[in-house]
């Protein structure tokens, strides 16, 4: 009998669960970024090999919520959390002894799938460093995201514990999500890197239009911010900024999708969304419960 089952990546923001999603799924799907934050929704990969199919969340890190995107992004977590047959608690080894998911998650009551502890970025640390580590936690898996290492290792020990099922999808399925949204995450991610101090945080992408069905793919979509001044700033002298943005964003989604693309980018305001229950519902943000309308 094949196995199957939901396997959730949980941790702080920036332990690299975005990297090992697309290091697991060998695509890159996932948006990443050396600033924390990147991810808001919940990513789903799919990662099928050695008759087991594992359904992969990628899910935003676990914060202490200040405005209700927060609230939205750690919903998504704890759901994912609740859904999972097996939990990977990912977290970033150079920043010291990780505390306890509970923690992390502040959950009232303990998970019900197994939890798998793995320490990422084994790569940055040194020998004497590594040995500490697996003498301090001997059932940790310690890996590299970005490099490789252990991945598969972890991948072993994550299948071990999925229940025996048929498979959930085709077996040369990727995702469950379209290649709008990924389009969309592919902008955001250029804007991003690209951006600095609170604007970065205040950018949601759209996108309004997506046609495949002419060469190249055309594709308008809308970078929003909270105010003018961070239009002009994404803006840019000249309007360089965003004409940056533009073709290196193009360029991943060209990559993704293996077809020429026309980017059309625009840029509107949308003041303060990311406290806005209405607005968070627009661009897909889950909103809990007790804070929907
Ligand atoms: N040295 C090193 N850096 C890594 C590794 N994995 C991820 N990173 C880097 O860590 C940063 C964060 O990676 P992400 O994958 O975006 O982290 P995340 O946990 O998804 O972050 P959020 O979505 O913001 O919660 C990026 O700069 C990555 O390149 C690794 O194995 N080694
Ligand atoms: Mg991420």
């Amino acid at each position: 009998m094949s196995r199957a089952g939901i396997v959730a990546v949980v941790g702080k923001p920036n332990a690299g669960k975005s990297t090992l999603l697309n290091r697991v799924v060998g695509e890159k799907l996932s948006i990443t970024s050396a600033k924390p934050q990147s991810t808001r929704n919940r990513i789903v990969g799919i990662h099928t090999a050695d008759d087991a199919q594992m359904v992969i969340l990628d899910t935003p890190g676990l914060l202490e919520p200040r405005y209700p995107l927060h609230d939205a992004m750690r919903a998504t977590a704890i759901a994912a959390l609740r859904d999972a047959d097996v939990v990977i608690y990912l977290a970033d080894a150079t920043e010291g002894a990780p505390v306890p998911l509970e923690e992390a998650a502040r959950l009232d009551r303990p998970v019900r799938a197994p939890v798998l502890l793995a320490l990422n970025k084994v790569d940055a640390l040194s020998a004497d460093d590594v040995g500490v580590l697996r003498a301090r936690h001997p059932d940790a898996f310690i890996i590299s995201a970005s490099r490789g290492d252990d991945v598969d290792t972890l991948l072993a020990a994550v299948r071990a514990r999925l229940p025996e099922s048929p498979y959930l999808y085709p077996d040369d399925e990727i995702s469950t999500q379209t290649l709008r949204f990924f389009a969309s995450e592919l902008v955001r991610e250029t804007a991003l890197e690209q951006l600095e101090e609170e604007v970065p945080y205040s950018v949601a992408c759209e996108v309004e239009e997506f046609r495949e069905d002419r060469s190249p793919v055309y594709i308008r979509a809308v970078l929003y911010v909270e105010r003018d001044s961070q239009k002009r700033i994404l803006i840019g002298a000249k309007g360089t900024r965003i004409r940056e943005i533009g073709r290196v964003a193009r360029g991943k989604i060209e990559t993704l999708i293996g077809a020429p693309v026309y980017l059309d980018l625009w840029i509107k305001v949308l003041p303060n969304w990311r406290r806005d229950q209405r607005s968070l519902r627009r661009f897909g943000y889950v909103i809990p419960k007790e804070h929907g309308q």
